[in-house]
C-alpha cells in the first residue's frame, strides 16, 4: 500500500502523526499489564491500536508459554478481551467498525468476562460524533442494503450511506459476507434505545454501537501519560 512520504499519499503532520502512535502503543502497554494473566482465555479485536496490546502480550507470554488461537468452538467463554474503538464517549458507549469488523468484533466482547478498549487520546469525547464523523456502521444483509438504509434514515433523520471499496469498484464487503452503512447522524440520541431500534430492522446484522459493553478505556495521551475511565 501508500506509506507517509508517497508523493500521492495524504499525511497528517509527522509530529501529530507519531504522538498518535506513541499514544496507542501507551494505551495498549498499559492495559495489558494491569488484565492480561496467565492461562486466560483473550480476545483480541482489529485495527491499529491492538496491535501494541498483542505485541506486548507476545513479550509477556508468547515465549514462556506459547499463544495458541482459538475460536468460540472450542473457547465460548473469553476471560478478557482487548479492543480498540473509533470513539469513547463519557458514558463509555463506543463507535467501533471503522475497519467493517464490527460484528465478529461484538461477538468476542459480548463473550468475555471483562471488555477492555484501548485508545489514543484523539478517540476521547465526551459525545459521540464530537471526534468521529464517519457515522455509525451498521452490518446489513445486502439485499436489504436499500430499506434498511431508507427506514435508519426516516425514523431517526440523518443520512445513511453504503461504504464502498476505496478502489470504488463496488461495496465494502464483510468477513461475513455483508454490506457496511455508515449512518451519519445529524443529533445527539439516546444510544441504549437507537442501538436496540436499528437492530430490530429486519436485515441488519449489528451496529458498531457499543453499549454498556466495555468496562474501562485506557486513552494514550499526547504528554506520555495514560488516562483512564
Ligand atoms: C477496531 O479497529 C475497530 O472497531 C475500530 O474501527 C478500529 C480502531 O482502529 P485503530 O486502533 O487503528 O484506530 O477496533
Amino acid at each position: 500500500g501508500t506509506s507517509c512520504g508517497d508523493s500521492n499519499s495524504i499525511c497528517p503532520a509527522p509530529s501529530t502523526m507519531s504522538k498518535a502512535e506513541e499514544a496507542k502503543k501507551l494505551a495498549g502497554r498499559a492495559a495489558v499489564e494491569n488484565h492480561v494473566r496467565n492461562n486466560q482465555v483473550l480476545g483480541i479485536g482489529s485495527g491499529s491500536t491492538i496491535v501494541h496490546a498483542v505485541q506486548r502480550i507476545a513479550r509477556q507470554l508468547i515465549l514462556q508459554y506459547g499463544l495458541t488461537l482459538s475460536d468460540l468452538d472450542r473457547h465460548p467463554e473469553i476471560d478478557l478481551a482487548i479492543d480498540g474503538a473509533d470513539e469513547v464517549d463519557a458514558d463509555l458507549n463506543l463507535i467501533k467498525g471503522g475497519g467493517g469488523c464490527l460484528t465478529q468484533e461484538k461477538i468476542v466482547a459480548g463473550y468475555a468476562s471483562r471488555f477492555i478498549v484501548i485508545a489514543d487520546f484523539r478517540k476521547d469525547s465526551k459525545n459521540l460524533g464530537d471526534q468521529w464523523h464517519k457515522g455509525i456502521p451498521i452490518e446489513v444483509i445486502p439485499m436489504a442494503y436499500v430499506p434498511v438504509s431508507r427506514a435508519v434514515s426516516q425514523k431517526f433523520g440523518g443520512v445513511v450511506e453504503l461504504r464502498m471499496a476505496i478502489n470504488k469498484a463496488g461495496p465494502v464487503v464483510t468477513d461475513n459476507g455483508n454490506f457496511i452503512l455508515d449512518w451519519k447522524f445529524d443529533r445527539v440520541h439516546k444510544w441504549s434505545e437507537v442501538n436496540t431500534a436499528i437492530k430490530m430492522i429486519p436485515g441488519v446484522v449489528d451496529t458498531g454501537l457499543f453499549i454498556n459493553m466495555a468496562e474501562r478505556v485506557y486513552f494514550g495521551m499526547q504528554d506520555g501519560s495514560v488516562n483512564m475511565r
